[in-house]
C-alpha cells in the first residue's frame, strides 16, 4: 500500500473510532475512552483536524476528579464487551463514571505540541483553560504517587502503568493476596488469542488490587498508605518528569509566573529522585517496589525514556546506546518492550516483548533531543515498515512483524499520522 494510501486508512481509522469528540483504541477490545491513548489520537488529528485534537483532550479532563486525578478509563457508557466496567470498580470521584486510577500523564506534552503547530490560531485560549487542569493532575500525581518525596512516581497497579504484565511487575504483584473478589468473567481473551494476554492469575490480581483500593473509598492517601502494591515505575517517572517540562514551556508561553515557578521545583526533585531507578549492575533505570526496596533487574522499553526526559547524563547516553546495539542485534523490529535476553521475555505476549508504536515516538524523540540522530531514525523507520507490512496493529513482534491484538488501532494510526509516515 502507498504512503498515501496508509495515511489516508489512518484517517478513517481515528473517524471510524470516533465516539463523538473522544476517540476508542478500538472496536470491541477496548471501548471506552482510555486516558493515553486519547491523548496520542489527538496527537493524530493535530494532523488534518487541529478543533477535533483539541476536542478530544478536553473530553478526556471532563473526566478529571475533585482531587485532580484523571482516571484511565471513562466509562461514559456501559459496554458489556469489556471487563471490568464501572460496577466493578465503585469509583464515586468525578463527573463521569470512570476507573480508579490513572494512566501515563503525556497529555501535558501533546498540549504544549498542539499550542507550537497551532494553525488556527485558537491554541492559545484552549491551552489557558487547560492549564489549571493539567497543574491539578500533576499535583495529583505528586502528593499521591511520591508522598514520600523521593522523586519518583509509583503506580498503583499495573495498569495505571499503561504497560499492564510487563515482567517488572511480576515479583510484586506475586505479594498480592488474592481476595474480595467475585467470580468473573474475562472478555479480553475473547477478543483475540489468550496467548498473548495475561494470564488468569495476573488478572485475579489485577482484580484483588482494585477491591483492596474500592475498599478505601479510592480515598487517594489511604490508596498510596494501604495498597498492595505500589511500585516505582521508570515509563511513568520519565513520561511525568517529560510531561513537567513541557507544562513548564507552556505556563512560561502564556506568562503564568507562579506556575512556572512551581512546576520548576517539580523538576529539579524529580531530576535528583529518578536516581534511586539506575540499576547500576544492569545500568539502566529500573522498577523499584517501594514496599520492599527491591529493584527489578531487566531493561524495558521505559528504560530508554530516561533522554525523553531529559536526562543529559553522558553515562547514561552511552548506556542506552549499549543496550540499543545489543538488542538490535538480537530482533529485527525495534523497540521491544522487554529485553530478549531477559529470561522473561516473550516475543507475542503483551508487554513481555512486543513493540509499540507510540513508546517508539517517545524513545526517539528522546534519542534525537540528545543528538543521536541515526537511533531515532532506525526507530521512526522500523515502525513505519512494521505499519507499511502488518497494518495498523495494536502492537507487533519485534522478531517478525506480525501485527497481534486489537486491529484498526487508534494510537497506532495517530503515530503512523504524527511521526512515522
Ligand atoms: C491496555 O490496557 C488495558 C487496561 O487498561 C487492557 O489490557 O485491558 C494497555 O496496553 C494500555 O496501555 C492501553 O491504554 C489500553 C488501551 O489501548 O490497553
Amino acid at each position: 500500500m502507498s504512503h498515501s494510501d496508509l495515511d489516508k486508512q489512518a484517517r478513517s481509522i481515528l473517524i471510524e473510532n470516533d465516539q463523538g469528540g473522544y476517540t476508542i483504541p478500538t472496536r470491541g477490545l477496548y471501548p471506552y475512552q482510555w486516558n493515553w491513548d486519547s491523548v496520542f489520537v489527538a496527537l493524530g488529528f493535530s494532523t488534518f483536524d487541529q478543533d477535533r485534537a483539541w476536542q478530544e483532550i478536553e473530553m478526556l479532563f471532563e473526566g478529571q476528579w475533585r482531587d485532580g486525578m484523571v482516571p484511565h478509563i471513562l466509562f461514559r457508557k456501559d459496554d458489556p464487551s469489556y471487563f471490568p466496567g464501572p460496577s466493578v470498580w465503585g469509583t464515586d470521584g468525578g463527573a463521569i463514571p470512570s476507573s480508579g486510577h490513572s494512566q501515563p500523564p503525556v497529555a501535558a506534552s501533546v498540549v504544549n505540541s498542539l499550542v507550537e503547530n497551532d494553525r488556527t490560531g485558537r491554541a492559545p485560549e484552549h491551552a489557558a483553560a487547560l492549564l489549571p487542569k493539567l497543574m491539578a493532575w500533576h499535583r495529583w500525581y505528586l502528593s499521591y504517587r511520591d508522598p514520600d518525596k523521593l522523586g519518583v512516581i509509583a503506580v498503583i497497579h499495573p495498569w495505571e502503568s499503561g504497560r499492564d504484565n510487563l515482567p517488572d511487575w511480576d515479583e510484586a504483584l506475586r505479594a498480592v493476596e488474592v481476595r474480595d473478589i467475585e467470580p468473573y468473567e474475562r472478555k479480553d481473551t475473547s477478543h483475540v488469542d489468550p496467548a498473548m494476554r495475561p494470564h488468569k492469575e495476573d488478572y485475579d490480581r489485577y482484580l484483588s488490587i482494585v477491591a483492596a483500593c474500592r475498599k478505601v473509598g479510592w480515598d487517594p492517601a489511604k490508596v498510596a498508605q494501604t495498597c498492595p502494591f505500589f511500585v516505582a515505575d521508570p515509563g511513568v517517572t520519565f513520561i511525568f518528569l517529560r510531561a513537567c517540562r513541557d507544562l513548564l514551556a507552556l505556563a512560561e508561553r502564556l506568562e503564568a509566573q507562579d506556575e512556572a515557578r512551581e512546576i520548576r521545583t517539580w523538576i529539579a526533585r524529580m531530576e535528583k529522585g529518578t536516581r534511586v531507578l539506575w540499576n547500576s549492575t544492569v545500568k539502566a533505570h529500573v522498577a523499584l517496589d517501594e514496599r520492599t526496596g527491591r529493584q527489578t533487574d531487566g531493561v524495558s522499553s521505559a528504560s530508554f525514556l530516561a533522554l525523553y526526559a531529559g536526562l543529559r547524563d553522558a553515562d547514561i547516553l552511552s548506556a542506552l546506546q549499549a543496550h540499543f546495539d545489543r538488542i538490535a542485534a538480537r530482533v529485527r523490529y525495534m523497540m521491544p518492550s522487554y529485553d530478549p535476553d531477559h529470561r522473561s521475555y516473550e516475543p507475542l505476549r503483551y508487554w513481555r516483548g512486543p513493540v509499540w508504536a507510540m513508546i517508539n515516538y517517545m524513545i526517539a524523540k528522546g534519542f534525537a533531543e540528545a543528538g543521536d540522530e541515526a537511533r531515532a531514525e532506525r526507530l521512526r523507520a522500523d515502525t513505519a515498515d512494521l505499519i507499511e507490512t502488518s497494518g495498523f496493529a495494536e502492537y507487533f513482534s519485534p522478531e517478525t512483524g506480525a501485527g497481534a491484538g486489537g486491529g484498526s488501532f487508534s494510537w497506532t494510526s495517530a503515530i503512523w499520522l504524527a511521526w512515522a509516515s
